[in-house]
């Protein structure tokens, strides 16, 4: 068996598609690829744990939805990209994790990986807002959200520039278990990143360094289909971002990025062996943003047909049918969650509109590290 086939086997095992919808045809390669991912046996959850990820992916959606009103009302500046539609990567990888522990890294498109990696509402609303309290003192807004406390590695406003901080976290953990002794240094790092970011040079170099050094670390990539306006088709040699890993010797997997339950479920095989010793693993998530690139985009160049058919597979409402079919949840449970997200997300704008702006005599507070 090739690499290739053993990662498309493993695949296999990951989630089906949650819907195969008529338009696919119209809606192009990408969702070709999606449907292509066979039939495979649903991953299995309790109730508790179905619930937590509904609540996390529905946290992130609401949150999102009112960035936007806030945005269009002038409350926050600059580029603010939201991730509506990829909610399964985050939640599913980041809830398979170890909270405070494991190490995440991500992007532009940051808010909700950290409220995944639990990073209060509060926090991360203030910080959009550019207020004292944010996460990052209100000195980072939208696109550098930080957390020491809860290991969110950071946002970054450059492509590709997180990964390799994502490496050197990886190697961190299994410097101080090899060359400092701490037998208990097992954690794993996450590092996220788009489909457009693995055309540039950090990608390669950190998945060569990754596996030469058998690094416990997680290379996900959300595939959403677009760089901007760039179609990922007509920018990269092999549209299937899995296989190159094997150029690597790398483990690794082509996952249904809406499908919460298989991105779980390819994440906790990636972190079992990273966790063992056995070094990195890339997952490709195929996926889709619902919202142009940033809120400034008016998402005019992508075909409806492509948008419906990746509309009718929201992560969201994939999990609440299995949910309701596999009597893990009542309808009342699930509207319950959702009544208390949205009380959350009210409660984090009133506080983040109340809290203070940064001083102007504190400008340069917080660039060295004792502050
Ligand atoms: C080094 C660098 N080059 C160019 C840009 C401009 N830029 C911002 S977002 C983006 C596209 C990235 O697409 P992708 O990696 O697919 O992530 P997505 O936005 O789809 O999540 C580019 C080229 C940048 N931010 N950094
Ligand atoms: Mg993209």
């Amino acid at each position: 068996m090739t690499k290739a086939d053993m990662g498309r086997d493993l695949a296999a095992t990951s989630g089906a598609p949650a819907c195969s919808a008529d338009s696919h045809q119209a809606a192009g390669a990408h969702a070709e690829r999606l449907l292509n991912l066979y039939p495979a046996t649903p991953a299995q959850v309790s109730p508790e744990e179905g619930m937590m990820l509904y609540r996390d992916m529905m946290l992130g959606r609401r949150f999102e939805d009112k960035c936007a009103e806030m945005y269009y009302r002038g409350k926050m500046f600059g580029f603010v990209h939201l991730y509506n539609g990829q909610e399964a990567v985050s939640t599913g990888v980041i809830k398979a994790m170890k909270p405070q522990y494991d190490w995440f890294c991500s992007t532009y498109r940051d808010h909700v990986h950290a409220l995944s990696c639990g990073v209060p509402a509060r926090e991360v609303m203030s910080e959009l807002f550019g207020k004292e309290t944010g996460c990052s003192k209100g000195r980072g807004g939208s696109m550098h959200l930080f957390s020491k406390e809860h290991h969110l590695l950071g946002g970054y406003a450059f492509i590709g520039e997180g990964i390799p901080v994502a490496l050197g976290a990886a190697f961190t953990s299994r410097y101080k278990r090899d060359a400092l002794g701490d037998s208990s240094s097992d954690s794993v790092t996450a590092a996220f990143f788009g489909d457009g970011t693995c055309n540039i040079g950090q990608f390669y170099e950190c998945l060569n360094m990754a596996s030469l050094w058998k690094l416990p670390i997680i290379f996900v990539v959300e595939n959403n289909k677009w760089a901007i306006g760039m179609d990922h088709n007509r920018a990269t040699s092999d549209p299937e971002i899995w296989r190159k890993a094997t150029g690597f010797g790398m483990a690794s997997e082509e996952v249904n990025g809406m499908d919460v339950l298989a991105v779980r479920a390819a994440s906790q095989r990636a972190i079992e062996r990273a966790r063992a010793g056995e070094g990195p693993t890339l997952l490709e998530c195929l996926t889709y943003r619902f919202r142009g690139h940033s809120l400034a985009d008016p998402d005019e160049l992508r075909a409806e047909a492509e948008k419906e058919f990746w509309a009718k597979l929201d992560p969201i409402k994939g999990l609440a049918a299995q949910l309701l079919e596999q009597k893990l949840a009542t309808a009342e449970q699930l509207q319950a969650i959702e009544q208390e997200v949205d009380a959350e997300v009210a409660d984090c704008v009133e506080f983040a509109l109340a809290a203070p702006e940064p001083k102007p005599e504190e400008l340069t507070r917080y660039i060295w590290a004792e502050d």
